[in-house]
């Protein structure tokens, strides 16, 4: 069994690489319903919320109001703006097979979609997020490179076991990445723009603390997974992320290796300040209260 909890291969049915066909007329109308409910509740969210990167990519791939998206359909303007596409997978995929995925501009997809009960929360990300949440910013050229050298910086972190560190930088980026832009703070992370709660929390919600993005403070920063995050990293652009691939991932994973982890609500010296939260939600409890 691997670290990630996946021993030997694909399922049956499933390709070697893990992929599988999306089967998109085979999709029901309830299903498409789901689809519409959410993109319905997301776009008016996301108006003054999203970045402005994001919303482009949202209109470029035309990922409208009428259902789940063709991924054939999808990866003609993609490939055409970025040369990256979007393929089917079952689920979750092992680390590997996640990392080289991305590392050839290959971004996998759930084809599921969530069940009318499971609107705001799931554990596993289905076409709605992986689709709504992580593609239109793949329209971005230099977010495309980023997530290819994020596959590729994750290839190698498994070489090193260092696979825990570089996962922080993907979920505090990726996944629920801020940007500081001249019209307020704005959000990139596929986490929260494909969480309508979570969407409001992030940006406006005194609970969390809001710091300034910094590679080595991301990457000793645990994160959580089942309730909205008690900090959010801002970077002040896309171009941030372009400088981060270019850092000597190395020296830094030595660096890490004696520097311990901080505390997921920590404030430490040297972090750039933007909100002190009162994580008030976390000591609540959380989602199990709201
Ligand atoms: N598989 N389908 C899928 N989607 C993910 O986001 C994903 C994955 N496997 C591994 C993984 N993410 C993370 O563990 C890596 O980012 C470390
Ligand atoms: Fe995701």
């Amino acid at each position: 069994m691997s670290a990630d909890g996946f021993s030997g291969g694909p399922p049956p049915g499933v390709r070697p690489d893990w992929t599988i066909d999306q089967g998109w007329e085979a999709y029901s109308q309830a299903e498409h319903d789901v689809w519409i409910t959410l993109y319905e509740r997301q776009a008016r969210v996301l108006q003054n919320r999203a970045c402005d990167e994001f919303l482009r990519g949202l209109d470029a791939l035309d990922l409208h109001r009428t259902g789940i998206p063709d991924f054939n359909r999808i990866n003609e303007e993609l490939q055409r703006l970025t040369g990256w596409s979007v393929v089917a997978v079952p689920g979750l995929v092992p680390d590997d097979v996640f990392f080289d995925h991305l590392a050839n501009r290959r971004f996998p997809a759930g084809q599921f979609i969530r069940k009318p009960h499971e609107l705001d929360y799931l554990q596993e990300p289905d076409v709605f997020h992986d689709v709504f949440g992580h593609v239109p910013m793949l329209t971005d050229p230099v977010f495309a490179d980023y997530m290819q050298a994020y596959g590729k910086g994750g290839q190698r972190a498994l070489s090193l076991g260092r696979l825990a560190n570089l996962a922080r930088l993907y979920w505090y980026t990726v996944e629920f990445g801020l940007m500081a832009t001249p019209a307020g703070l704005r959000i990139y992370g596929a986490g929260i723009v494909s969480s309508r709660t979570e969407s409001i929390f992030a940006l406006e919600d005194p609970s969390p603390n809001r710091i300034g993005f910094d590679l080595e403070r991301v990457m000793r920063t645990p994160y959580r997974i089942d309730d909205f995050q008690q900090v959010y990293f801002v970077i002040p652009s896309i171009q941030t992320l372009q400088e981060v691939t270019l850092r000597d991932f190395s020296a830094l994973y030595e660096r890490l290796a004696s520097a311990g982890d901080l505390g997921i609500a920590q404030i430490v010296e040297g972090d750039q300040v933007l909100t002190r939260g009162t994580q008030a939600y976390a000591e609540a409890g959380g989602r199990m209260r709201t």
